[in-house]
């Protein structure tokens, strides 16, 4: 009989097949879909995040985890409304004007998903204005914004300082982080807070959300 410990060993080994059948086979036996989602599912990318950070697990495995996570939230999702779930809070993330670089992004947003958050992801190269107007529609808790190159970084300063022109800035919490990214700039364009990894970035959100 499958087993919610299953479950998590399942996204901890990035294993697509396996979770369809044990999901499947956990419904099918009468348990709570939520119970599905947070004993077995996110308890599993809970496992992979610290070993992610310590250097035992690396991004291809990581990205396999959030995968087939996401293939086990298919199969329970129909089953809950979004109101069974509890976000954590809401989080815009982009990566900025200029930048194409997405895969630290993705990481995190699956990351942040994975750890409860409801994340809107605006995807790459987000206009100042773009990211002004998510926070007017979306009204989030966060702002993400990640930056890979030297020349992009300023606009993280620049998106700042839309939000402020926009008078949007003290409604919101916004972090930082990409390969060139310092707490120094951090502190420098005013931003509330600097990551430089996915899972110190989610551990940054939940002290800003307590
Ligand atoms: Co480009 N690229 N790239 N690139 N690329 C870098 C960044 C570069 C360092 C390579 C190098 O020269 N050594 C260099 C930048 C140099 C600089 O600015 N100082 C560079 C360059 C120059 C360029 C182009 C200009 C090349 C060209 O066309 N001449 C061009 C720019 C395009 C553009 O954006 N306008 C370009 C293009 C590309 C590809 C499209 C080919 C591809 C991107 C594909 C994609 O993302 N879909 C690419 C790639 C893959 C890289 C490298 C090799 C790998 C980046 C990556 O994905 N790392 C990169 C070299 C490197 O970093 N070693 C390089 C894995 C990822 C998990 O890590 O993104 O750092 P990372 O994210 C981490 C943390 O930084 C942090 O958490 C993540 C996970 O732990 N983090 C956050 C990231 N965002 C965060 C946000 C947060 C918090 C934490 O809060 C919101």
């Amino acid at each position: 009989m499958a087993t919610l410990n299953d479950v998590s060993q399942c996204v901890l080994d990035g294993d697509l097949d396996g979770i369809k059948v044990l999901v499947q086979a956990l419904i099918d036996d009468g348990t709570d879909p939520i119970v599905i989602i947070n004993d077995g599912l996110i308890a599993g990318m809970n496992i992979v995040a610290p070993l992610f950070k310590s250097g035992e697990m690396f991004v291809p495995e990581v990205m396999e985890s959030a995968d087939t996570m996401n293939e086990g939230m298919k199969l329970v999702k129909p089953l809950i409304t979004d109101e069974d779930i509890p976000s954590k809070g809401k989080i815009i993330i982009g990566t900025v004007n200029g930048d194409l670089h997405d895969i630290g992004k993705n990481l995190l947003v699956m990351m942040m998903e994975s750890r409860g958050y409801t994340v809107i992801d605006l995807g790459v190269d987000v206009k100042e204005e773009a990211f002004s107007a998510a926070v007017k529609e979306h009204k989030p808790n966060i702002v993400g914004m990640s930056s890979l190159l030297t020349t992009t970084m300023m606009k993280i300063e620049s998106t700042i300082k839309q939000l402020v022109a926009d008078g949007l800035r003290n409604q919101v919490k916004i972090i930082i982080g990409g390969a060139p990214v310092t707490q120094e700039f951090a502190d420098d364009v005013g931003a509330d807070g600097y990551s430089d990894d996915a899972s110190t970035a989610v551990e940054l959100c939940d002290r800003m959300m307590s």
